[in-house]
């Protein structure tokens, strides 16, 4: 968590400094979602995170300094300086690119999850989405599509209240997004995304089930967006009170005091962590730098996948000849 909240404000004062390349849409506030979700996560299972999401590349260990440098647009990026961090994905960690139009991406985790069950593969496809995109087309499609066929995916809708400016009063009219669940024959559950042992707890209740061969769930980690929608939106949309509310529930001084709890030695890990954290930021932020600007040529290429096996011409006449189309006038 510390690791995100750290790159995630690096990255702020290099978009002060006119250095990074497209957008910076803040997770502060949403990291214990990214932590909890993916720390049980094989490098097998596959993640298709949001423009919110830089914690869910953290977490599932792709390399701090690519990411950097695909956030500054350099050669030494995820995607060689092509694209911003909003479509960024490695696949080598079983991160999928994200799309732009929201709530895109959950079809394509249920095609993910379909090829695991098709092949009896024990892995599990799991898709973050904002309460937002809840209320697209897609989201419903692909939730239908899951039920239906008992896909090994978990839906993770990171509930921060706003889709922009928008409350989310006035864009669903139910209290919870996981009510919708039962309507795809799916459980629905609900945690605070902000107490990284509730999502721990919760998510490795959907994961079983997943790899277990119970089909989907839908998982609404209740959480608050600290920072405005973009680096550009001042959020005056939300008043003092309800900002002075949910900075009490922080998500890292929160699991400080869950491990104080438990009798850890609080100062010591903050003071390791946050030498830690400092040097990898540190460390991808000048690989990042010192990265080279693409040249231009590269953008010609990658741009198709290599067939996994070309299927080979059948020998002899066609079985089948279409007939051609009769015309009647
Ligand atoms: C289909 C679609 N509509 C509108 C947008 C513009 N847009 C980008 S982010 C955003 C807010 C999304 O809110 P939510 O899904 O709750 O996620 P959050 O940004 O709060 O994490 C909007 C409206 C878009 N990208 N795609």
């Amino acid at each position: 968590m510390k690791l995100t909240r750290e790159f995630e404000e690096r990255i702020s004062r290099l978009h002060l400094q006119n250095k990074v390349f497209g957008g910076v849409y803040s997770g502060r506030g949403q990291e214990a979602i990214a932590v909890g979700c993916c720390a049980d996560l094989g490098p097998q299972d596959v993640v298709f995170p949001l423009h919110r999401d830089l914690g869910v590349f953290v977490v599932k260990g792709v390399e701090p300094g690519r990411l950097m440098a695909q956030i500054l647009g350099k050669e030494g990026g995820l995607s060689r300086g092509k694209d911003s961090f909003l479509h960024a994905g490695d696949l080598s960690k079983g991160v999928f690119g994200g799309t732009s139009m929201l709530g895109a991406t959950l079809p394509v985790a249920c095609g993910a999850a379909l090829k695991f069950k098709l092949r009896h593969e024990p892995y599990v496809a799991v898709a973050f989405f904002g309460e937002g995109a809840s209320s697209r087309g897609d989201v419903h499609e692909a939730m239908n599509f899951a039920g239906v066929h008992q896909l090994p995916v978990v839906f993770v809708c990171e509930n921060n209240r706003y889709a922009y400016s928008t409350p989310q009063s006035l864009q669903m009219a139910v209290e919870d997004v996981a009510e919708r669940a039962a309507g795809y024959g799916m459980k629905g559950l609900v945690c605070s995304g902000n107490d990284l042992a509730a999502v721990l707890e919760t998510m490795g209740r959907a994961l079983r089930r997943a790899r277990d061969g119970g089909g989907p769930t839908l998982v609404e980690c209740k959480t608050y967006r600290y920072r405005g929608h973009s680096e550009h939106d001042p959020a005056r949309y939300r008043t003092e009170e309800e900002l002075l509310e949910w900075s009490t529930r922080d998500p890292i001084p929160r699991w400080e005091l869950y491990l104080e709890a438990r009798g850890r030695d609080v100062a010591k890990v903050r003071r390791e962590t946050e030498a830690e954290v400092t040097r990898v930021v540190d460390e991808a932020v000048a690989f990042a730098e010192a990265s080279p600007e693409p040249e231009g040529p590269e953008a010609f290429e990658d741009l198709y996948a290599t067939p996994l096996a070309v299927p080979e011409a059948p020998e002899g006449p066609a079985a089948f000849e279409p007939e051609p189309p009769q015309l009647t006038h």
